[in-house]
This record gives structure tokens, C-alpha cells and sequence, in this order.
């Protein structure tokens, strides 16, 4: 039996270089962005990968992409804080590009760790294949990288290959989230927070703090409204039982609550379907993560 795999992918880029157009092939589906209010996430996951023997978590950095700005030091400090820790990082430049100010200022940050950085050269469908080496020649002269991939994200090509890549940098370890877990937003943490929040609020002492509510899914339909699949893991089944309740009254009395606040805060009508799960050693697996430095 082969030992399950899993690591870190910060992913790492001036803005329209193709970050999210990667992220959503890497997914397999595309992220359905609910809103695009600025967060000052140290380090948002962006998306799960997992396969039967590995997973591979991508994560966003937001402070590296940026020049200092009021919070100064502190925020730079705590990007080169998170990508001492991952597995890997990537640094995507688009291929029909000049390097410019925003990538030579990356660079510069990249040069000084110790991580295996892949420059990942996209949209090599709108350059000839003649001018691919010339751009490799420029980035190299800037910093040695662990690899150079020429990819498409939008076409697809190479991406097998960077894959088995990343896949090669990940050292042994657990699987951190489900595997129909895809993706980290914002939205989905405050959703299971509210959840979360109705579960204690309802069961006063009987559950303890330690119950997690993970997102399923999370959609935006054709008619605007929200479709949240969300999952209450809890550690004994006993547990799961006080949740549920008598002909399951007390799932949908957390249900209702929690989606008046959803509909609250989204601004939109909420369809929420909830579910009930028994999970041992879910709060081994929370404490990875903030081990790593994310903190839910
Ligand atoms: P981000 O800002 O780095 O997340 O960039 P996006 O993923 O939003 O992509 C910016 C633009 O580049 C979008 O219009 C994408 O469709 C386009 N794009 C991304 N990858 C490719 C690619 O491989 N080829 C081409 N031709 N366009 C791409
Ligand atoms: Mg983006
Ligand atoms: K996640």
C-alpha cells in the first residue's frame, strides 16, 4: 500500500497572469465566486485536490502580491511566514508579458526561501513556441526555479505534468478535508460559523465546542438563489443523535435558524440542506491546520 500523501500550494502572481482560471481547472469545476469584498486572509485556501493517495491544498498569499502598504512589515512578514511552509510554491507569469514592476517585486521576495519555487509560464496558446525560450532565459536570470512549466490554463496543456510535479514535492501526511471538498471562500467559513453557532446556541452543553460544520457546496442558481449543502461532524454518535432529534426536529430547527441568518447576511434567498456526520478524528485534522498557521 502506497502512503498517503498531502502538502501545501501557494500559488503566487501579478493580477490576470490566469491564478483563478488555474485554481478552477485544478478543482475540476468552477468556483462560484459569491462576492468580491476584500479579505485580509493571511492565507486562504483556494482549493482542495485530492485523488485516492494525495491531497494538495492551494493556498493564496495575498501579501506577497502586493507593495507594503499601512500595515506595513506585518502583513509581508506573515506571507513569508506562510510560504516557508508549504510544500511548494508557484509563481505564475503570463507568457504574451514583458516582466514588469509587480513580478520583479515577487521576485525578489521568492529569491530569499528555501521552498521549491515552479515558475509556471501560462497562456503559452497566445505566444508562437519560438518565444517561449526567451521568456524561460529572462526568468532564470532572476532566480534559479525547481521547475519551469509552460502551461495553458484555459486549454489545459501541461497541466498533467505540473501536477505530477507538485505531486512529487509532497511528503507523507494526512487528508486534511473530505474529498468532495473542493474549495475555502469566505462566504463558506461565515456559513459554517453560523451553523456552528445554531448547533451550541440549540443543544446548550450536550455538544461540545469541538463540532465542526464543513460546506459542501455552496451555489449561486439560475434564479439567484443560494444552494448550501453543509455537514455537522460531530466525534461520537450520540452526538449525532442529539443533533438530529426526535423526527429530526432539532436539524431543522437549527436549519431554519441558521438560513434566517444567511439570508441576512447574503442578501439573498438561502436553500439549505443539512447533514449529520461522524467523524473520530476531526479535531486531529483541525489541529494540523492551525499547526500550519491557518486559523478558521
Ligand atoms: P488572475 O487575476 O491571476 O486570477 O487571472 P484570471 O484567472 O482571472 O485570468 C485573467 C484573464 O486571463 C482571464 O480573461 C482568463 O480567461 C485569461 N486566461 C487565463 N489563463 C489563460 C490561458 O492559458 N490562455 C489564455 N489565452 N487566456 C488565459
Ligand atoms: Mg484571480
Ligand atoms: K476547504
Amino acid at each position: 500500500m502506497t502512503e498517503h500523501k498531502s502538502g501545501f500550494v501557494a500559488i503566487v502572481g501579478r493580477p490576470n497572469v490566469g491564478k483563478s482560471t488555474l485554481l478552477n481547472r485544478i478543482v475540476g469545476q468552477k468556483i462560484a465566486i459569491m462576492s468580491d469584498k476584500a479579505q485580509t486572509t493571511r492565507n486562504k485556501i483556494q482549493g482542495v485536490y485530492t485523488t485516492k493517495d494525495m491531497q494538495m491544498i492551494f493556498i493564496d498569499t495575498p501579501g506577497i502580491h502586493k507593495p507594503k502598504h499601512r500595515l506595513g512589515d506585518y502583513m509581508v512578514n506573515e506571507a513569508y511566514g506562510a510560504l516557508q511552509e508549504v510544500e511548494a510554491v508557484l509563481f505564475m507569469i503570463s507568457a504574451d508579458e514583458k516582466r514588469g514592476k509587480g513580478d520583479n517585486l515577487i521576485i525578489e521576495r521568492l529569491q530569499k526561501l528555501s521552498v521549491p519555487v515552479f515558475l509556471v509560464i501560462n497562456k503559452i496558446d497566445k505566444i508562437h513556441p519560438d518565444n517561449l525560450l526567451a521568456v524561460i532565459e529572462d526568468y532564470s536570470k532572476q532566480m534559479t526555479f525547481a521547475e519551469v512549466v509552460p502551461v495553458s490554463a484555459t486549454q489545459g496543456n501541461n497541466f498533467e505534468t505540473l501536477m505530477q510535479l507538485l505531486e512529487d514535492q509532497m511528503p507523507t501526511g494526512p487528508q486534511y478535508f473530505p474529498e468532495d471538498q473542493i474549495t475555502d471562500h469566505p462566504e463558506y467559513f461565515i456559513v459554517s460559523e453560523l451553523i456552528r453557532e445554531k448547533v451550541l446556541l440549540l443543544t446548550h452543553d450536550e455538544i461540545p465546542h469541538s463540532v465542526a460544520v464543513t460546506i459542501d457546496s455552496m451555489k449561486r442558481d439560475e434564479n439567484d438563489k443560494i444552494r448550501i449543502q453543509a455537514t455537522i461532524i460531530v466525534e461520537r454518535d450520540s452526538q449525532k443523535g442529539i443533533i438530529i432529534g426526535k423526527s429530526g426536529k432539532m436539524l431543522k430547527e437549527i436549519g431554519i435558524k441558521a438560513r434566517q441568518d444567511m439570508e441576512k447576511m447574503l442578501g439573498d434567498k438561502v436553500y439549505l440542506e443539512l447533514w449529520v456526520k461522524v467523524q473520530k478524528d476531526w479535531r486531529d485534522k483541525q489541529r494540523s491546520l492551525n499547526d500550519f498557521g491557518y486559523k478558521k
